[in-house]
């Protein structure tokens, strides 16, 4: 049986004691929009660093109660917890509400129960997409298609922008409502939002990722197959993945709902795929067992940033997947392709220096993603290490290992990445780098330089995250292109 889950309305939360965990991006979201429908909120953290002193002052004005420097003790009289996504399933805090019989759930979770708040307006339908890689390029190229088509849209969710600013900010000051929603869903976010129903959803791939959080890969790709619950028009899943294909077939959907495939070879019917260098689409077809609609060229996607990679096609056809199972116009889809621009620090061209190509890919934060960026390069200088998240590096270096000139490791994890160096590629030579400051960046920059030959590239794709040395993946990317940027004739 499926079950839509509470609609919600802002007046369920009036006069409710909410508590909500976490004092970042999306606890303050939740905790501005709660208070504003009227409940009691109370904002905690385990931080205490003067970022979140700032933004307590802030929410303290707007009469929110705000507790800095513990995360764990319960408030007294909580009615519900309302969890950033970060926060793992087994911390303090959630036990103890279990155990006052309070409901734990994600500000997405509250973002779908207020979903219909835009008096005499349909709400919006949500697109979501999810995957271990590729999810931030599929919504933005998605957004891209859905603009095209004329409809009005937003992508929004784990790309940054929190998903109740964008519900509840509809309609205010004549804003025109949306149509529809590219939502970036991760795997925590899933984890915590149990009612949400998507129109249709995608699970782009599915490798090992964020294991200390979900505890096993079981859990991990059950928290990911929860966006398929309740689809009503799409499941699209990875014709080359079959884990996605089984997440399908699990889950609870939509009487009608279909999956569909896609592919980087030749479609086959309820697929879309490649044919002699056109995207094709034999799903949303009249007759899909005779009948293909050519959608784009693949020269369409992201046109001048070079020939696209093979997993940034595949992401376009799940954005192709999605656009079309709403009812979107094959020449939009190629419209939005066209418009498309790849985003910063995902396999970015910083710089050509004496025969040697430098490639920032910090945005390859798992050993998936690294593994796509490896196989992209013919002889590599690789910059890794990092947060290594309870990854393991054996499978990634035995791929890689021939393409590999040399390797320069940084960060807290990087014992774990000599280990695998030294038991599949012995002769690589490895500098390891004992020092996690951020100027640890210029220093290895330096050093990949030294081990590079001409014709080679010099490739930061860490594998692991990056919050032991940076604030965020995009300043360890930054990082990466000011180093290049010091280098001088003397480094060559
Ligand atoms: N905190 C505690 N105790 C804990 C955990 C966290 O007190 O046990 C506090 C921290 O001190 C901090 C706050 O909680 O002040 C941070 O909460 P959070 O980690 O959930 O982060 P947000 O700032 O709310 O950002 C979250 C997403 N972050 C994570 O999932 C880790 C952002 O995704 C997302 O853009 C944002 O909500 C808006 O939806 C980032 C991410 O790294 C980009 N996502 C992971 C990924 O893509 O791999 C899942």
């Amino acid at each position: 049986m499926t079950t839509h889950g509470p609609t919600g309305t802002p007046a369920e939360f009036a006069g409710q004691h909410i508590t909500v965990a976490g004092l970042g991006v999306s606890g303050i979201s939740a905790a501005r929009a709660l208070a504003g429908l009227g409940a009691h909120v109370t904002v905690v953290d385990g931080g205490d660093g003067e970022n979140q002193r700032a933004a307590a002052r802030e929410l303290e004005a707007a009469g929110i109660t705000v507790r800095l420097g513990d995360g764990e003790t319960f408030p007294e009289g909580t009615d519900l917890v309302v969890t950033s996504p970060g926060w793992k399933p087994d911390s303090p805090l959630f036990t103890a509400a279990a155990a006052a019989g309070v409901d734990v759930v994600g500000d997405v979770e509250i973002a779908w129960r207020l979903r219909e708040t835009v008096a005499g307006q349909p709400p919006a339908a949500w697109l979501a997409v999810t995957g271990t890689n590729g999810k931030t390029t599929t919504v933005r190229m998605l957004a891209s298609i859905l603009a095209a088509e004329g409809l009005h849209t937003t992508a929004v969710g784990n790309i940054g922008t929190p998903i109740i600013d964008v519900v509840l900010g509809q309609g205010k000051d004549g804003a025109r409502p949306y149509d529809v929603l590219a939502v970036e869903l991760s795997s925590y976010q899933l984890h915590w939002a149990p009612s949400l129903r998507a129109h249709s959803a995608v699970v782009l791939n599915l490798a090992p990722d964020h294991l200390d959080w979900h505890g096993s890969m079981e859990a991990y790709a059950a928290d990911k197959g929860r966006i398929y619950e309740g689809n009503t028009v799409a499941c699209v899943y990875n014709a080359a993945d079959k884990a996605t294909e089984d997440l399908v077939r699990e889950a609870d959907v939509e009487e009608g709902c279909r999956a569909i495939g896609f592919t980087l070879g030749t479609p086959g019917p309820s697929q879309l795929g490649v044919v002699e260098g056109l995207l094709v689409d034999r799903a949303f077809v009249e007759n899909r067992q005779q009948q293909a609609q050519e959608l784009a060229e693949v020269s369409d996607i992201a046109p001048g940033s070079g020939t696209p990679a093979p997993h940034n096609i595949a992401n376009a056809l799940a954005a192709a997947a999605l656009a079309r199972a709403f009812g979107v116009r094959p020449a939009a889809v190629r419209d939005g392709l066209r418009a498309f621009h790849p985003e910063a620090h995902r396999i970015q061209h910083v710089a050509d220096l004496d025969g040697v190509t430098y490639i920032d890919d910090s945005k390859a934060t798992n050993t998936h993603a690294t593994e796509a960026s490896l196989a992209a390069y013919e002889h590599i200088v690789w910059i890794a290490g990092g947060l290594a998240k309870g990854a393991t590096f054996d499978e990634l270096v035995q791929k890689s290992a021939a393409r590999l000139r040399g390797v320069v490791l940084i960060g807290a994890d990087r014992a774990l990445i000599r280990e695998a160096l030294v038991r599949h590629a012995p002769d690589v030579p490895v500098v390891d780098l004992d020092r996690t400051d951020t100027g640890a960046m210029s220093e290895a920059v330096r050093e990949a330089t030294r081990l590079a030959e001409p014709g080679d590239t010099v490739l930061l794709a860490p594998a692991c995250a990056s919050m032991d040395m940076f604030v965020n993946y995009n300043k360890r990317g930054e990082a990466f292109a000011a180093a290049v940027g010091e280098l001088t004739a003397r480094d060559h």
